[in-house]
């Protein structure tokens, strides 16, 4: 039987080592040039930071919007860096970051960070972020809607092969009207009625995506009042449009539970918020689906362990990842032991949401804190109770947490 110290550097070392497979960012690769996010100002004005530099300065958001992105990152960093102690995780987040790099902020302040981080990403750059992570790959979130993202994908752009295609189905299912004048407009005769031939039109639409980008799944995120089934717009695309071609295709379905966007506009991008959602669409749809594979994350805290009870019901269910305000230290290590409790090691422990690029960096080191703790913690009671623990269990373990559930799932 290993000893409790043999047993935290298993733990320690696998966890530190295990290839990630980061399963929902926003980054983008190198080639897509215009999309692509990266160096410190895009670390400093990150949406999290804006928010809570707004709480400590001065500033309208009206003045903050108008100043140009260094200036934006100059006053977030004296808000945050200066005026207070960077004790919040986002900001916490920066500091890592710098540590990463070899930048000791608190004597090379901003400047120093911008002297290291790339803001015009190439590969070898981009592969050198991700390798600091321990990130193999991640999956993007590409939005068929957004007309400068289409044309890198019709021109065929090449690009780096860690970074996989998710297509994002939010305008379609969640601003129809919006949807509808774009579908027409690029070759798909969509009236505004959604009658049968406008739904096989839609679904034409998804295949040809999936032709065209290749994603590992489709995704959507929903308010908290999100409800299935129900006969509107969304109800009707997702049974009788979304949910074919996804069966069609082989593909899961990712459904992130519970945003309220923008409860303070004036806040832009930083002005989304939290509520607590309904399990009972996410039910309907295993139970009514089962050849449908479902990816599912709420937002809320309260929902999390009847997501959990939920996946105790239904295999096609998937829980992932500790969504946004969820991804701290204190509640992704309250959502993983309670995961761990309900359903074993079978979900997938973390996603980053990266949106720049060098966020990997601290998100990954961050998961990989808490996992070792909550691991370490349920193996010694598995030891206690007699079960003789392997370091190849833990390696399996670890491997299929970070990476290998969600590809197990994509490619059931
Ligand atoms: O909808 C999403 O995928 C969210 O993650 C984002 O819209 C959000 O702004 C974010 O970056 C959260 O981490
Ligand atoms: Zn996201």
């Amino acid at each position: 039987m290993a000893t409790q110290t043999e047993l935290a550097a298993w733990v320690r070392e696998a966890v530190a080592t295990v290839r990630v497979t980061d399963m929902h960012t926003h980054l983008f690769p190198p080639s897509f040039s215009a999309l692509q996010v990266s160096g410190a100002d895009h670390v400093l004005t990150y949406h999290y930071l804006i928010a809570e530099a707004m709480r400590v300065g001065q500033l309208s958001s009206t003045d903050f919007w108008d100043l140009s992105a260094p200036s934006q990152a100059d006053w977030i960093w004296e808000q945050l860096f200066e005026k207070t102690t960077p004790l919040s995780e986002a900001a916490l987040g920066v500091v890592q970051i710098a540590q990463a790099f070899g930048v000791n902020l608190r004597t090379e302040k901003l400047a120093g960070l911008r002297a290291k981080l790339e803001p015009t990403a190439t590969d070898t750059y981009a592969n050198h972020v991700l390798d600091l992570a321990g990130v193999d790959s991640v999956v993007m979130t590409n939005d068929p809607f957004d007309e400068i993202e289409r044309r890198y994908w019709e021109q065929g752009t090449p690009r780096n092969r860690r970074f996989h295609a998710a297509l994002r189905l939010d305008v379609l299912l969640n601003d129809w009207p919006r949807a509808q004048v774009y579908l027409s407009n690029t070759g798909y005769h969509v009236g505004p009625e959604l009658g049968e031939v406008d739904m096989a039109e839609v679904r034409r639409f998804l295949k040809d995506w999936v032709a065209k980008i290749k994603p590992v799944y489709f995704a959507f995120s929903a308010p908290d009042t999100f409800a299935f089934p129900e006969d509107t717009v969304r109800g009707r695309l997702l049974s009788d449009a979304i949910l074919p071609v996804c069966r069609e295709q082989r593909l899961p379905l990712a459904l992130m539970i519970g945003v309220r966007r923008q409860v303070n506009p004036h806040l832009r991008s930083a002005g989304d918020s939290t509520a607590k959602a309904s399990m009972l669409p996410i039910e309907a749809l295993a139970r009514r689906y089962p050849e449908n594979k479902f990816l599912v994350t709420f937002l809320a805290r309260e929902d999390q362990h009847e997501l959990a009870v939920t996946a105790r019901k239904f295999g096609n269910v998937m829980p992932f990842g500790c969504w946004w305000f969820l991804n701290t230290e204190t509640l992704v290590s309250e959502i993983s032991n309670m995961r761990l409790e309900l359903i074993g090691p079978t979900f997938v422990i973390q996603h980053s949401d990266a949106r720049v690029l060098e966020h990997v960096i601290y998100k990954w080191r961050r998961a990989r804190k808490v996992a070792t703790a909550v691991l370490t913690n349920k193996y010694q009671q598995l030891q206690e109770a007699g079960w003789d623990l392997t370091r190849e269990d833990v390696d399996r373990d670890v491997n299929q947490l970070f990476s290998q559930n969600f590809w197990d799932f994509v490619q059931r």
